[in-house]
């Protein structure tokens, strides 16, 4: 993420992917607590489960070199941003965002 604190209200993610090989995408969540364990998982399909975390809105499944946008309207509150190809959020493909 290029900001980490952005005022309330709408605004809008510029997602690029910048793999060359790779599908990635960007899911938007609250998070209570800005820990990946926070985040309901489920194991045996490697991913969050996007409905119990409280999905949001997403980009998804960008192909490699594509883009794409999602306009949100957020109140003050601590996020997530994940990618959730399985795999992808356990190694480490989240960040957290502040909304004040
Ligand atoms: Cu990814």
């Amino acid at each position: 993420l290029d900001k980490t604190v952005v005022p309330a209200g709408e605004g809008t993610f510029k997602v690029s992917n910048t793999s060359k090989d790779t599908v990635h995408e960007m899911i938007v969540v609250p998070a209570a607590d800005a820990k990946k364990t926070a985040l309901p998982y489920v194991k045996n399909e490697n991913r969050v489960n996007e409905d119990a975390a409280g999905h949001l809105g997403e980009v998804s499944e960008l192909d490699p070199g594509k883009t794409g946008s999602l306009t949100l309207d957020l109140k003050p509150g601590s996020y997530a941003v994940f990618c959730n190809i399985p795999g992808h959020f356990m190694n480490g493909m989240w960040a957290t965002i502040l909304v004040k």
